[in-house]
């Protein structure tokens, strides 16, 4: 394998399927349990808001009862013994990346374990329900909602997330769909740059075409393999 020194590793729900949290489009996934224009858009939220905050705690909840797989733990290890730099993006709302041993995480759809605070504004880390409308830690409104990115709202940090893409040797994805965007779009990014670009997802995502190499079976498996050859 060429020396490789910017990885960059784009995570979907396929990597936390293992651990037992549902993945959004595979057969009864989380859009066949209820429809996304209700629970993922701002208009669902405003329509609604019982359902939404439901909703979000109820997968808050489930995060207590779910333990990091080999995949979570094998990205871990390439955090700390790769010499080269990587950026681990996700964009799953659960933390298995975080109790699986990562340090440096970035989640471009947000985190369960986090509210914002719509009359403040302020993000502020977080473990209870939200129905029952807890106030603000911050500004006491009764305001809170998930912070987590809805269609129609502009994904964290994409300014870093396109400089890494930029100046990487190597793209990952891991367990994504390729259905969403912009997150579907970074392959592209890469390859532009002149990047390397390897899929590792159950079955050939959406866009599974424009990689380089794929390779197809479950997460726990094929991403600890990979991370064995890298580290060689
Ligand atoms: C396994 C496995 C195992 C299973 N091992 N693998 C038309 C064209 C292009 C774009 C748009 C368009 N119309 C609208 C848009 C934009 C829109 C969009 O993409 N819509 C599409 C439906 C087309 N996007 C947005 O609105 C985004 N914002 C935006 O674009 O802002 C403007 C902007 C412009 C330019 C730059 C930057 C921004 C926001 C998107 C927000 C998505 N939010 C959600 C909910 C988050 C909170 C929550 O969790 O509830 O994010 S939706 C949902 O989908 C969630 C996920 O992160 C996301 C992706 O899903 P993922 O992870 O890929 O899961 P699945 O289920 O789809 O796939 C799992 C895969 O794993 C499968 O392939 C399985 O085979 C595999 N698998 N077991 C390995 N064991």
């Amino acid at each position: 394998m060429a020396e490789i020194e910017h990885i960059v590793i784009l995570t979907g729900a396929g990597i936390s399927a293992e651990s037992g949290i549902d993945t959004f489009r595979s057969a009864g996934g989380l859009w066949e349990q209820h429809k996304v224009e209700d629970v993922a858009t701002p208009e669902g939220f405003a329509r609604d808001p019982d359902l939404v905050l439901g909703f979000y705690d109820m997968r808050r909840e489930a995060l207590a009862k779910v333990e990091p797989n080999d995949a979570h733990r094998a990205l871990a290890r390439l955090e700390a013994e790769f010499s080269g730099e990587l950026l681990l993006v996700t964009q799953n709302v659960d933390d298995l990346h975080e109790r699986g041993g990562s340090n440096d995480v970035l989640h471009m759809h947000g985190e369960l374990k986090s509210a914002l605070c719509l009359a403040c504004e302020v993000r502020t880390s977080w473990d209870a329900p939200m129905l029952n409308r807890p106030p603000c830690p911050v500004c006491q409104s009764p305001s809170l909602r998930p912070d987590v990115v809805w269609f129609g709202e502009m994904p964290y940090q994409m300014e870093r997330i396109y400089a890494a893409l930029s100046d990487c040797d190597l793209f990952v994805s891991i367990g994504t769909s390729g259905a969403v965007y912009p997150a579907a779009g970074f392959v592209q990014e890469a390859r532009a740059a002149g990047a390397g670009t390897l899929e590792l997802n159950l079955e050939p995502s959406e866009g599974s075409h424009f990689f380089a190499e794929a390779r197809h079976g479950p997460a726990g498996q094929l991403v600890p393999e990979w991370v064995g050859e890298v580290l060689g």
